[in-house]
Formats: C-alpha cells, sequence, structure tokens
C-alpha cells in the first residue's frame, strides 16, 4: 500500500469560509509586522482595507514596549481612546468591542491571529444563538504555558502499525513513502485548524522512533524546516521525537551513556544543526526504556540523566525536553502478583523530583495505565513538585472506539484537569503552575509544564475519519488553553463554526441533533465496553473490539482477574500492590476502601465478589448486566437523532459527511452489540449468576 497520494479533497472542519466571511465582508486594518500577521492579510484578503481609525475591523499586534509607553500611538492610529487599549497578559489577546467596529490585539503576532479566529467563534456563537455579541472588551490568554500535539506518524508504512501507529484516519499528513511529504498545503490547512484552538506546538513523527525517522535529526532537517515553516505561519512550533540512542544509530558512536562526553557532544552537535535551520525550534520528544525503546538503563543511569544531556545540547538554544513517564515492565510474567504496572511510572520517577534540568518536562498519562476509557488520574502528576510536568492525553480514540464509535472525550479531559489531586490544587492548576498561596494552601506550586495529546488526523477527507471526532481535537486546544470551559459549550462552538453556512433553519435543528448524539457519547462508550474501572478487555494488538481475556495471560501487565468468585484488581496497601499509597490525601484513604471508593474506579482499585453491593444499590454482576444493555439501549436514540436530519442531507449537510457517518453509526452499533454480548456472557459464564431481569445473556 502506498501513501503518496495526498487526499486533494480536504473537509474545511471548524474554520468553513462561513466561519470567516462575516469579518472578510468588513472594512479591515491589520497593523504591525510578524508572519502570523502575514497570516492575518492573508485571512482577510477579500477584505476592504480601510485607514486603521475608520475600519471595521482593525487587527494590531500590542507590544509590550506599547504597552508600557501608554499606547497611545497605537489607540491614535486605531481611533480609540487610549483608555480602551487593555493590558494584554503574555501570549493573550482582546476584542474590543464598539459601536459596530471590533478591534482584535495581540500581545505578539501568533496572539493576534488567534484572537481573529476567536472573533469568527464568537460571531459563529452569536448566529447560533440568535444573540448578538454585547459591546465591550474581552481578554483571553492561555492558561497552559505548553500547548501540544504529537503525532504517532511513521514515514514509512509499519507492517503491523500502519504508518500512524494504529491510525483510524488513513496516512500521515506529514510523511509519505519514506520522506516528507513535497505538497504540503493539508499541513497548512492542519496547522490554521489549530490556531483557531490556540495550539502551540506539534511532534512531528511517532515516539517509537524507527531507523528511518530517526534520520529526521540528520539528513531530513531540510524537509523538517519545510514542515516548520508552515506550522511557523500559525503560531505553531515544530518538535521532533527523537531516539535515545541516537548516538550510536546516527552517530556511529559505541555508547549512548548520558554521562559520556562523546555522547553529550553529539547531541550539542544534533541540537546546534537543528537550530541552523529552524531557529524556533521546540525541543525534543522522548520515550525511553518504554515498549523496547532504548534509554538511560541500559547505562546504569537514571531518566534524569537521560533527560539532562538533550536537555544540555537544548538549552542554549531555548529548546525543551518532553521526557515521557510511560515506563513500564512490558515483558512481565503474568503468574507475578507482586509487579503492577499502574505504580511503574511514580516508582521509577517521583524519587527523581528535582534532579531535571529547568528545560526538561516530564509527560505523563492522564492515568496509571494506558488512556483507558477510566482510569484514576495518574499520582505521578502530583508527586513531582519540584519538576515540571505536562499531561498527556490521547484525542486519538486508540481505546475509545477508534474514531468508528462516537466517543466525544472532553467531558472526561474537563474531569481531569478539574480534579483536586494534591487535595488543594487541580490537574490543571499543578500542570501549568498556577502559583498557590490561597488561604490554607499549604502546598507549594509547581513549575509551570503544559498540556500534550496524541493526535487524530490522517491524511483522510474528514481528517479523522469518523466527521464528529473532529470535536475532539477541536475540544482539545480548547481545553488547553482554558481548563474551566464547560464541554457542552465548547461542543456549541464547535457546532456553531463546522456548520455555520447552514443557515439560520437548519442550524438550531444540527445543534439539538449532535448535541444529542455527542454530549454524553464518552460514558455511554463506557457503559457497554470494561467496567467499572477494570479496563483492558480489547483485542489484543488492534485495541478494537472485545476480548475480556485477550490480555489476561499476556505479558503486558494489564489484567483483571476474573474467576467464578469475583473480578478487579486489589490495589490497596491493606491487601493489595500498595499502589493507593502513591495518591496524596484524601485519595490514598477514598481509594483504599471499598465503601468510599467511586463505583466507576471500584474494580480499578478492588477485587470484590460479584455479589458486592454499589454505592447505586446495585450489585456488581447486575450493574454489568444493566449498564451494557442501557448503553446499547441508547442508541437507537442516536441512531434517530442523526435520521432526524435527513432532509438537510445535500444542503446543510453535506452528503459525503452524511454517508460517513451513518456507515459509522452502523458499524458503533455493531460493535457495541459484540461488547454488550462477550462482557455479558463472560461474567454470567464465570459467576453462574443470572440476570435479575430474566434478559438473554448467550
Ligand atoms: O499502549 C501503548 C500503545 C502504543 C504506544 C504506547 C505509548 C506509541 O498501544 O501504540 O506507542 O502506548 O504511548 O508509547
Amino acid at each position: 500500500m502506498t501513501t503518496h497520494t495526498a487526499n486533494t479533497a480536504v473537509h474545511p472542519a471548524w474554520l468553513p469560509d462561513a466561519a470567516l466571511a462575516p469579518l472578510r465582508t468588513r472594512t479591515v486594518a491589520v497593523l504591525g509586522e510578524g508572519v502570523c500577521l502575514d497570516t492575518v492579510r492573508a485571512e482577510l484578503a477579500d477584505a476592504r482595507p480601510a485607514a486603521p481609525a475608520e475600519a471595521t475591523l482593525a487587527v494590531a499586534r500590542l507590544d509590550a514596549s506599547d504597552a508600557a509607553a501608554g499606547t497611545s500611538d497605537l489607540a491614535a492610529a486605531l481611533g480609540l481612546d487610549p483608555g480602551a487599549l487593555p493590558t494584554l497578559p503574555a501570549s493573550g489577546f482582546a476584542i474590543v468591542r464598539t459601536a459596530g467596529r471590533a478591534v482584535v490585539l495581540g500581545a505578539d503576532d501568533a496572539a493576534a491571529l488567534r484572537g481573529l479566529y476567536a472573533l469568527a467563534r464568537e460571531h459563529a456563537v452569536a448566529a447560533l444563538r440568535s444573540e448578538p455579541h454585547p459591546d465591550g472588551v474581552t481578554t483571553s490568554a492561555p492558561a497552559m504555558p505548553l500547548r501540544m500535539l504529537d503525532h504517532w506518524d511513521n514515514m514509512t508504512v509499519h507492517p503491523v502499525m500502519g504508518q500512524v501507529e494504529r491510525g483510524y484516519s488513513g496516512g500521515s499528513i506529514f510523511f509519505a513513502d519514506g520522506e516528507v511529504r513535497t505538497d504540503l498545503s493539508r499541513v497548512r490547512a492542519y496547522a490554521r485548524l489549530l490556531a483557531a484552538t490556540g495550539i502551540d506546538a506539534v511532534a512531528l513523527n511517532n515516539v517509537n522512533v524507527h531507523a528511518r525517522e530517526a534520520r529526521l535529526l540528520t539528513d531530513g532537517l531540510p524537509d523538517v524546516a519545510r514542515v516548520a515553516a508552515q506550522l511557523r505561519a500559525y503560531g505553531i512550533r515544530t518538535f521532533l521525537s527523537v531516539s535515545f540512542g541516537s548516538p550510536r544509530l546516527l552517530g556511529g558512536l559505541d555508547t549512548n551513556d548520558p554521562l559520556d562526553p562523546g555522547v553529550a557532544a553529539w547531541w550539542a552537535e544534533a541540537a546546534n544543526a537543528v537550530y541552523d535551520v529552524v531557529p524556533d525550534f521546540g525541543g525534543f520528544l522522548v520515550k525511553a526504556d518504554s515498549e523496547g525503546q532504548p534509554g538511560p538503563f541500559a547505562y546504569g543511569r537514571s531518566h534524569a540523566d537521560g533527560a539532562n544531556v538533550l536537555a544540555a545540547a537544548l538549552a542554549p538554544h531555548g529548546g525543551t525536553v518532553l521526557w515521557r513517564a510511560f515506563v513500564y515492565n512490558h515483558t512481565q510474567d503474568w503468574r507475578d502478583r507482586s509487579t503492577d504496572r499502574a505504580r511503574a511510572a511514580y516508582d521509577h520517577f517521583a524519587p527523581l523530583d528535582g534532579a531535571f534540568a529547568d528545560n526538561v518536562i516530564v509527560q505523563v498519562k492522564h492515568g496509571p495505565m494506558d488512556f483507558q476509557v477510566r482510569e484514576p488520574l495518574s499520582p505521578v502528576i502530583a508527586a513531582m513538585p519540584r519538576t515540571r510536568v505536562a499531561l498527556e492525553l490521547q484525542v486519538t480514540q486508540e481505546y475509545t472506539g477508534h474514531q468508528r464509535h462516537v466517543c466525544y472525550l472532553a467531558p472526561a479531559w474537563r474531569e481531569y484537569l478539574t480534579f483536586p489531586l494534591d487535595g488543594e490544587r487541580t490537574v490543571a492548576e499543578i500542570v501549568a503552575g498556577t502559583p498557590g498561596g490561597g488561604a490554607g494552601q499549604a502546598r507549594p506550586s509547581h513549575p509551570a509544564g503544559g498540556i500534550a495529546a496524541v493526535s487524530n488526523v490522517g491524511d483522510d477527507e474528514f481528517w479523522t475519519g469518523h466527521p464528529l471526532a473532529q470535536a475532539n481535537l477541536y475540544a482539545f486546544g480548547r481545553l488547553a488553553w482554558d481548563p474551566t470551559l464547560e464541554p457542552d459549550a465548547v461542543l456549541e462552538e464547535w457546532i456553531a463554526l463546522t456548520f455555520a453556512g447552514a443557515g439560520p433553519a437548519a442550524l438550531p435543528r444540527i445543534r439539538a441533533a449532535l448535541h444529542a448524539v455527542m454530549a454524553g457519547s464518552w460514558l455511554r462508550y463506557e457503559g457497554y465496553t470494561a467496567p467499572l474501572g477494570v479496563g483492558f478487555m480489547v483485542t489484543p494488538g488492534t485495541h478494537y473490539g472485545p476480548s475480556v481475556d485477550g490480555y489476561e495471560y499476556s505479558p503486558w501487565g494489564t489484567y483483571h482477574f476474573a474467576d467464578r468468585d469475583g473480578v478487579g484488581v486489589d490495589r490497596t496497601r491493606a491487601t493489595g500492590t500498595g499502589y493507593t499509597g502513591q495518591y496524596p490525601a484524601p485519595w490514598r484513604d477514598v481509594y483504599e476502601s471499598r465503601r468510599t471508593c467511586p463505583d466507576e474506579l471500584l474494580l480499578f482499585f478492588h477485587h470484590v465478589p460479584y455479589d458486592h453491593v454499589l454505592h447505586s444499590g446495585k450489585t456488581v454482576i447486575q450493574h454489568v448486566y444493566d449498564s451494557r444493555a442501557d448503553a446499547v439501549a441508547e442508541l437507537d436514540d442516536v441512531d434517530a437523532q442523526w435520521e432526524s436530519l435527513a432532509d438537510l442531507v445535500g444542503t446543510a449537510i453535506p452528503t459525503a459527511l452524511d454517508t460517513r457517518v451513518r456507515e459509522r453509526l452502523a458499524e458503533q452499533r455493531r460493535s457495541a452489540v459484540e461488547w454488550r454480548d462477550q462482557v455479558r456472557s463472560y461474567f454470567f459464564r464465570k459467576s453462574g449468576v443470572p440476570d435479575a431481569t430474566g434478559r438473554r445473556i448467550y
């Protein structure tokens, strides 16, 4: 299979012309220099130019120096009262609306561009709600200093994993046939979409760095520079995943030992070469000592030693190392009950707090296992107060239905981000480095890290396979910018923008139907798949569809321990693996006790008999039977909601989009029924307990 033919038809996603049209029909002025201001000019190219003071839309860059100087010149140029110019936070923008005019001010050129897209969003949402946006000033700045998407893209097609690691949306937008694509127009279109959400960093290649991709760091640099130029125009910095084994693999050295001076010199040279061609290069993303990737353990060195040698190479250039904490034993003996994969990241990393260089960010998956539909938050996030930590999420739906199932993930992410993990601060505050010091807050603030997620796009016509999975990409960017946004409000924005051209009669109907289809889809997916936080009942390898015992006797450390009497993993301090002890108060005790452990995480922390009664009042076994049936039954309404839009197909809803959604809804139903029946039958056969409602269990 080759991937060299780029799909030329690209769905405009949340930036259709209709969403930009209200801006392009105004008279405009764009003030200031910068590559992103050139992008602003290109976005508004159809608009009629006007003098700044007369323009009905003005976009300007308000540098800190202007602000300090009282901003009077800029204000005069824009025809504004100097007092009307807001103070802009770093990387932030403001929109000033007065009597039919809008002035967008960015703290830098990228911020001005983001402000322009924010204005388009406000227009679209106002149109959806049929409420004009009120006059006044709105100021906005990113909560997270780093808002990154990681691509798991390979340059060549991997025999098992495909081109994009498991890839649910076609081939890579960056690579084809072992090379960086010649035509980067899709990359540019992607960067534009990301800029409208607030994303500011992209890692181009898979964290599993194969031999070909490793060479992006050396002979691939001119091509990396071409990609970086596309991303830069939208305020996005380029990162590369690099192999810890590069000094040997690429440099011909006889060691990768991070404390070897020759190794340090090799990395320094490699970094110099990157910055020669990409002066604003972001840095390196590293998966080391993880699932077969090389790392410092081979030399008896710590992960701090490993990260710091790369950090030293990048530091003179202002670059950052994102060092992943996904380190565990993937060749475990399933008979060994003392090893608990959930413990691994904390056991490896927490003792290293304070040992990482200032330009290292430790990147931690949200849960201690691996992006399951339900996991507790990783205790590592709260365990390293002297270390910059980034939260890692999956926009790509590896364990949540492969972009064949509708699964709007913003409600899950919002739950993680707002979880008070150290008892005082939320996960968002910890990784953002939000200063503490509130009344009664005893814990010091963490240094600022950020947030990263695995991207879900490919060269598919709709970017994401399932057209509705575009909403996840949109929502990730928006929550990275502002973790306090409500998932329903973000969904509303996405609908307003994506269907901006639908017209006032169709739009409210699309809005209502998509809310019904998408808002509760994460809990629905949880409802028909693995129950009560137990995780890993997927088909090994592909990770799609049910295989309840698929990983039970494997080396991966992902077990549910179901037998005739009960199910779940005992991770308590009292009788289990002791994992609960990795949490700060109050969670170490909340999770330790069956009485206080939330139902949805019960089987993550406890091995319980099937007749254990949940807080919901149901037994575990009856919950397994009921939830799977209820979740599948909800799909009737999902189908009916989409069907209710049938008369809009061909006008407000493109025919190709409708065809794709219908195809995916049918597969979701088939797969969900498969999940329901296999999980229920499995537990019936193990336990012998009949379903209290008398439904047929196979
Ligand atoms: O669980 C695993 C996935 C791998 C992935 C890995 C990781 C990129 O199945 O495909 O490799 O997680 O996050 O590094």
